[in-house]
């Protein structure tokens, strides 16, 4: 491609709004141009790498078994309303109506679509299990678009989905997409893991999100330093501890504890250990009042609490409902003489508190000298608190250490969630109808392409690993206006794409710095340059990634550039 009639509108101002490097790179390598808040065009540069990530993607779901569908966007709201999914999602959901004012909705995803069509049209065990997949355009309104294409309101995503006749066909559904996608991550040059997630909204069991490591992300990962145990934090398991209880316990004690109501104010005006306040809070479960204690240098995980108590809504109670249910205001919360009708629940880890202070659920004063089973009970200990960075590893190995990561897959075991929702049965060998047992499997192929600029760049612009890169070759031809240089750079632009190479060819009447620093920015591996020494038939060969410049002979420049691809990454 000729740089001169190809459009790569490159900019050498980092656009005001791209906080990140994805952001600004992407723009200004002329890859994206924002159409709308969350709404991105591609141009030709960017559109190519997303072309790459997505022949990488169907060539590893091809050999898991995949076949490729479509599906539509526009999907008719009676579907949504069949799964009893129309009324769950707020305004995130974009609904539309057609001319005749029916109710369809654009597709976040597409569990009913997919389970619609296999419903229709597999009806024996014989035809499973089956893997079908898409790579289509998603739309989720959401309310705070940001970083580019890494959280766009319409994005591009592999969505599949598995179908089963077994439990253990599920399991190896599942195993198969995870190798796929763990093959998928490494050909895009990404630095990635596979952590254990949660199931969210979408129901099911077994989870794994995939994250690639950077400080941009918005997810926190939970590793060990020392095993390849790594969990999304909203989930990791914590290990329980030891409890030894190395103290006498002292007689109970009520103090006077005048405005220290934060476990920040007790710790420091009492010059205590925040390991030995036990922290109530007080939640709302289905509107009955539960009271959790954790230590106070811990936090209550609210999605693990849910799990606590499944299906029911739990939210933490307001300062009117904590002085209606427990009489006192928050801060003096505590175990001690709660009301009976306050169900006390406590981390796993209070049983480890000895001699603890807590609120004497009275205004101004605590209790000091607390230990759990001689002063208070509680209903269950459980592993309600977010894991911290120096916990030990849940699987014993280690110690946690936290990371950034951005999500850009996510497999699911689905069950029968939707198959029931939808009826899509098969006949089992006794002629029996079952539910189909569902696996879906998530990559954001746009949001990948972003993960991968965030990775993969220096300060000089975008470097882009072999196997997504837009062309293989930048030719330059440093001073266009020069005979030589312009011939030899015709000829071997002719020449290089005959090699069968993917030549981007800047032979632009523009000043040898400019081309030198868009060459940079853009980032392709490897750049050969047409100079000085073109009468002599000699070109500057440069390896964008690790800088190095060589002079090769034009005679040797097909051997040299082969040899070079095979060592790159
Ligand atoms: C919605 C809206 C947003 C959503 C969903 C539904 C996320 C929704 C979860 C999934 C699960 C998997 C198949 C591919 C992999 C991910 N955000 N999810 O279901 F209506 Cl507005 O999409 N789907």
């Amino acid at each position: 491609m000729r740089q001169s009639n190809f459009l790569i509108p490159t900019l050498r101002d980092v656009p005001a709004d791209a906080e990140i490097a994805s952001h600004q790179l992407m723009v200004r390598a002329g890859m994206i141009r924002q159409t709308a808040s969350g709404i991105y065009s591609y141009l030709p540069f960017g559109k190519r790498v997303l072309k790459k990530v997505e022949e990488i993607i169907r060539d590893e779901m091809d050999a898991a078994g995949g076949q490729e569908v479509l599906m539509p966007a526009i999907q008719p709201a009676e579907l949504w309303e069949e799964s009893g999914r129309l009324g769950a999602y707020g305004p995130e959901l974009i609904r539309l109506k057609d001319r005749h004012q029916r109710d369809f909705v654009l597709g976040p995803t597409h569990e009913e679509v997919i389970t619609s069509l296999v419903r229709d049209d597999i009806k024996s065990y014989k035809k499973l299990p089956v893997n079908l997949y898409q790579i289509q355009t998603k739309y989720r309104d959401e309310r705070r678009p940001r970083f580019g294409v890494l959280r766009s309101r319409e994005f591009i995503m592999k969505d599949a989905y598995s179908f089963d006749t077994t439990i253990e066909g599920l399991d190896a559904s599942y195993e198969q997409m995870y190798q796929a996608y763990t093959n998928i991550f490494k050909r895009c040059g990404l630095d990635f893991r596979a952590v254990v997630a949660d199931s969210g909204a979408i129901g099911g069991t077994d989870t794994h999100e995939f994250m690639v490591l950077s400080e941009i992300g918005e997810d926190t990962i939970a590793y060990s330093d020392s095993s390849d145990f790594a969990a999304n934090i909203e989930i990791a398991a914590v290990k329980a501890g030891s409890y030894a209880r190395d103290e006498d316990e002292a007689p109970l004690e009520k103090i006077d504890t005048p405005n220290m109501k934060t476990i920040d104010e007790l710790s420091r005006s009492l010059e205590l250990d925040s390991a030995k306040i036990i922290k109530a809070v007080l939640f709302m479960v289905d509107e009955e009042p539960v009271l959790v204690l954790v230590r106070g240098d811990h936090e209550v995980n609210d999605l693990k609490l849910e799990k606590v108590f499944p299906g029911a809504t739990v939210e933490v109670a307001t300062p009117e409902q904590a002085l209606e249910h427990m009489g006192v205001e928050i801060g003096y919360l505590g175990p001690i003489g709660a009301p009976t009708s306050v169900k006390v629940i406590a981390d796993q880890d209070v049983q480890g508190v000895v001699n603890g202070l807590c609120g004497a659920n009275e205004t101004d004063k605590h209790f000091k000298n607390v230990n759990v089973g001689r002063d208070f009970e509680v209903e269950q200990f459980v592993d309600v608190r977010f894991i911290k960075e120096g916990d030990p590893s849940p699987d014993g190995q280690g110690t946690i250490k936290f990371a950034k990561g951005i999500e850009v897959g996510h497999v699911f075991k689905l069950g029968t969630k939707y198959s029931e929702a939808l009826g899509a049965t098969f006949l089992d060998e006794n002629g029996k109808a079952q539910p189909m047992i569902m696996g879906c499997y998530g990559i954001g192929v746009s949001r990948t392409v972003a993960a991968i600029v965030e990775q993969s760049h220096d300060e000089n612009g975008l470097v882009w690993p072999k196997e997504v890169t837009p062309f293989d070759i930048h030719l330059v031809a440093i001073n266009s206006k020069n005979a030589d240089q312009k011939e030899l750079a015709d000829q071997l632009y002719e020449q290089l794409r005959q090699d069968r190479f993917d030549v981007l060819y800047d032979d632009r009447p523009e000043r040898a710095g400019v081309k030198f620093k868009d060459s940079d920015l853009l980032g392709l591996p490897i750049r050969v340059g047409v100079g000085k020494r073109a009468a002599e038939g000699i070109v500057e060969v440069k390896l964008r990634k690790s800088g190095e410049m060589f002079e090769v002979e034009v005679s040797n420049l097909k051997a040299f550039l082969e040899e070079q691809f095979l060592t790159l990454v």
